[in-house]
């Protein structure tokens, strides 16, 4: 019997990266294909343990160079599509955001038109909760899949793009396709640019931890293991052109994630440092899971139980995040902070 092939775009980033080597350990009968371009958010050494099983393959390329990706679909005749592959920092996307429409709205469509001239079982698009912009602070809101599309940043403007895309791409030429859309995550390999990562790695270098505005503002926090079997349930069960959101009711002000992470280190919350608020920052994300889990899904971590597991996790691979944060994301860091 042949393998089914499944080509997991994004797959030397985080939440791509931690779904490749899920899906490696867990499926022998497949065989994972990872494309990558390796920009500054992707490394492979994250796969040192999987790169020499027989069911991981890594090719580089750009999902938006259409002279490169259409053979490839030729080529290889994959099964599924789970597509990650994307620029996914809101702050980058406020000082630059045309790379945002190049990669995230381009690249996808790229990806659709190989799709659609090669045929494939399924085309799982992974998209966010930022993509129905933001809820007030009453707790008893939450995004569902019918809430309307109404993004804020240039970020979730071009997830929301390419979301519409893959829709009319089923709905005009029937791609079998699912979009996900969860809430913030966390966990293994999380880039230090982004809040948790950045505070675990700065509070262990006694750093200051810059907090935007008052550190009210409010995510739904997921573990990214949570996140990988969402995926692979709403890709061998989810009802083909339908949208899932993947939330576990999780809501934490950035002050409590901030301050969680202080305590669990034994540092100071001295190390808090308010500064300049994030421009157009969403107040609120908060998503109502109901639908995922009436197909069966339903998160192993707790916020608690998640945030210990990955403060150990970075406390115990150093190197990883040292060999980050020591190069180009340093210059990065310092040009958008003014922290000492
Ligand atoms: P990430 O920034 O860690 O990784 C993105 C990966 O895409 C990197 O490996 C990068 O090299 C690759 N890439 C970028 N441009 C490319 C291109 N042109 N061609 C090929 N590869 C390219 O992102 P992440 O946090 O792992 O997010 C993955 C997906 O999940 C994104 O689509 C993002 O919008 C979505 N998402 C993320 C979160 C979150 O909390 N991190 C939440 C909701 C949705
Ligand atoms: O230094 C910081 N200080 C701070 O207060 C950073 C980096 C962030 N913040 C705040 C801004 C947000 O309210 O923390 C919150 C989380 O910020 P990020 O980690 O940048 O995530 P967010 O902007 O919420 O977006 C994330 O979740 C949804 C991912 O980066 C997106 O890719 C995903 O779609």
């Amino acid at each position: 019997m042949t393998k089914k092939k499944i080509l997991v775009t994004g797959g030397a980033g985080f939440i791509g990266g931690n779904f490749v080597q899920y899906m490696v350990d867990k499926y022998p009968s497949y065989n994972i294909y990872n494309l990558d371009l390796l920009t500054y958010a992707g490394d492979l050494a994250k796969h040192h343990e999987i790169e020499k099983k027989e069911n991981y393959h890594f090719l580089k390329a750009d999902i938006a160079d259409r002279e490169a990706i259409i053979p490839l679909f030729e080529k290889e005749k994959f099964d599924y599509v789970v597509h990650f592959a994307a620029e996914s920092h809101v702050d980058r996307s406020i000082t630059d955001p045309g790379v945002f429409v190049r990669t995230n709205i381009l690249g996808t469509q790229v990806l659709l038109d190989a799709a659609k001239e090669v045929g494939i079982s399924k085309f799982i698009h992974v998209s966010t909760d930022e993509v129905y912009g933001e809820l007030d602070f009453d707790p008893t809101t939450f995004f569902s899949e019918e809430t309307p599309l109404q993004p804020n940043s240039p970020y979730s403007a071009s997830k929301a793009s390419s979301d519409l895309l893959v829709r009319a791409y089923h709905e005009t030429y029937g791609l079998p396709i699912n979009i996900t859309r969860c809430s913030n995550n966390y966990g293994p390999y999380h880039f230090p640019e982004k809040l948790i990562p950045l505070t675990i790695s700065r509070v262990l270098n006694d750093e200051k931890v810059p907090v935007y505005g008052d550190g009210g503002n409010i995510r739904d926090w997921l573990h990214v293991m949570d996140h990988c079997a969402a995926i692979d349930l709403v890709m061998h069960e989810g009802v083909n052109g339908d949208v899932y959101n993947v939330g576990g009711h999780n809501e934490r002000t950035n002050l409590e994630v901030v301050k969680t992470i202080i305590n669990a280190l034994d540092k100071s919350e001295d190390l808090i440092e308010f500064v300049k608020d994030r421009l157009g920052h969403d107040k609120r994300y908060a998503i109502d899971p109901t639908k995922l889990e009436r197909l069966g899904w339903n998160p192993n971590y707790t916020f608690e139980t998640g945030i210990s597991q990955t403060i150990q996790w970075y406390l115990d691979n150093k190197e990883w995040w040292e060999q980050i944060i020591s190069g180009e994301y340093k210059k990065y860091f310092e040009r958008n902070y003014s922290l000492k």
